[in-house]
């Protein structure tokens, strides 16, 4: 096992993965940009290097800064959180050039589900659903016209590089898809610098399920159930629920066996999450993410299983703690995203949160590096932190989400806490009844 883990992040992710080394007797090294000097983490962990100014392109995404930290450090291995570097397959490579553990998987596995035609043409080989489109890259006009006669209209264009809905675009007709291809090919040559383009039959009120997956280099692969993350504002999430609504019993474990037995064929390594939509009792892939996930406290929640502990397990080398057999589903679980932003305009709302109260008791976690007196910086995200709740069924859950909400005191900032108190009263979300575009409807209304 490592003796000493470099955290290459910020904010409550870095305080999650500092906690995990501290339950494995592993020493951490927080690293910091001039900004964050009064950051939890910084503060908690055993040392710190400040690598840079507070852009992230000079500090938090500068490779050369960070190799030195290890260096200087003797710090054995990376944990890179999510965002940043967490999904540079070069980042990775280079780390290994240097003799550092990358806590992640294969540079090889996280290029290749970065390439979003290369990944579905992988999974679908090995047995995942993928929605029905073009078989790879599509360039002319004639062709997209030729797919799309095939899967009927609408049709969704999209990026290779593509995530996070950018270069996307919808045609409900032939006549639609010449411009469709061109702005989508702008959008993307913008966006990635990389203009290649694939297409797939749009699906119009789908969910997002997305299932956590856990693989070893022993040859076990093991799935952690599904979270539903339909409820999001401009492809950010916004709440993430586990189990999803939407399935039962029965779904779960054949899309979850689809899963792990696709990442065994693959041989995968460490955490990683296969994103669906799920329409009408079926599910598609969409993307694999090759990282720690932001939402992966409800799979903790329900299951027990500490992620990250098992991502440095892992990496180290050893087994992953547990079996198929062994993964027992409990209860309910919602995490919401807790943002200093405003919560009907989403405009940040950086500065000095002057009180600061969390919620407690049974069933109650929080994940964050704010406190009182402690002043958010501009140059980030506007993530303060997640509060996840867990009962023993949905219901209770939701209780104890409506009075953790009123417990919570963020002073001095604006926050998304009234949004969540308004979404708990409205019956459509207290009925688990919502898809992708649910939440945009709903902020229309409350606006
Ligand atoms: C789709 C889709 C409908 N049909 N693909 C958006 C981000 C990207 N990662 C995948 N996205 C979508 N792909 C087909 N064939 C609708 C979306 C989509 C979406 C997906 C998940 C969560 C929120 C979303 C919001 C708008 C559109």
């Amino acid at each position: 096992m490592f003796e000493k883990v470099l955290i290459a992040n910020r904010g409550e992710i870095a305080l999650r993965v500092h906690r995990a080394c501290q339950e494995m007797g592993i020493k951490t090294v927080a690293v910091h940009s001039t900004a964050d000097e009064h950051a939890m983490h910084v503060r908690l962990a055993d040392e710190s290097v400040c690598i840079g100014p507070p852009q992230a392109s000079e500090s938090y995404l500068n490779i050369p800064a960070l190799i030195s930290a290890c260096e200087i450090t003797g710090a054995e291995a990376v944990h890179p959180g999510y965002g940043f570097l967490s999904e540079n397959a070069r980042f990775a490579e280079i780390l290994t050039e240097h003799d550092i553990t990358f806590i992640g998987p294969t540079a090889e596995h996280i290029r290749l589900m970065g390439d979003k035609i290369a990944a579905k043409a992988t999974v679908k080989r090995l047995g995942i659903p993928v929605v029905p489109g073009s078989e790879g890259g599509v360039t002319t006009d004639a062709e997209a016209l030729a797919v799309a006669q095939e899967t009927g209209y609408p049709v969704l264009v999209k990026a290779a590089s593509g995530g996070g809905g950018r270069g996307m675009k919808v045609a409900h007709s032939a006549a639609e898809l010449p411009g469709a291809l061109s702005a989508a090919r702008t959008e993307a040559k913008a966006a990635f610098g990389d203009d290649t383009l694939y297409m797939e039959k749009y699906l119009s009120q789908p969910r997002h399920i997305e299932v956590q997956v856990v693989a070893d280099a022993h040859g076990h692969a093991v799935h952690l159930g599904e979270r539903d993350c339909s409820l999001q504002r401009r492809h950010q999430k916004v709440l993430e629920e586990a189990p999803s609504p939407a399935l039962n019993d029965a779904a779960r474990a054949e899309i979850g066996e689809i899963v792990s037995k696709a990442m065994k064929g693959l041989g995968y390594l460490g955490v990683g999450t296969i994103e669906f939509l799920y329409e009408n009792g079926e599910f598609f892939f969409i993307e694999m993410n090759t990282r720690l996930q932001v939402e992966h406290p409800v799979t903790e929640a329900i299951t027990g299983i500490d992620l990250v502990r098992e991502q440095i397990r892992i990496a180290s080398g050893l087994e992953m703690s547990f079996t198929q057999e062994d993964v027992a589903f409990s209860g309910h679980a919602i995490e919401c995203r807790i943002n200093a932003e405003h919560p009907q305009t989403f405009m940040p709302s950086p500065g000095l949160i002057k009180e600061y109260h969390t919620p407690g008791g049974l069933g109650v976690r929080i994940d964050s590096g704010a406190y009182s007196g402690y002043r958010i910086p501009p140059y980030y995200d506007s993530l303060i932190g997640k509060l996840i709740v867990h009962g023993r069924n949905r219901n209770e859950c939701l209780m104890r989400l409506r009075r953790s909400l009123e417990e919570f005191v963020v002073d001095g900032v604006d926050t998304t806490i009234p949004l969540f108190k308004e979404l708990m009263a409205e019956p459509e979300f207290q009925n688990g009844d919502y898809h992708i575009h649910w939440l945009e409807q709903f902020l229309e209304k409350y606006s």
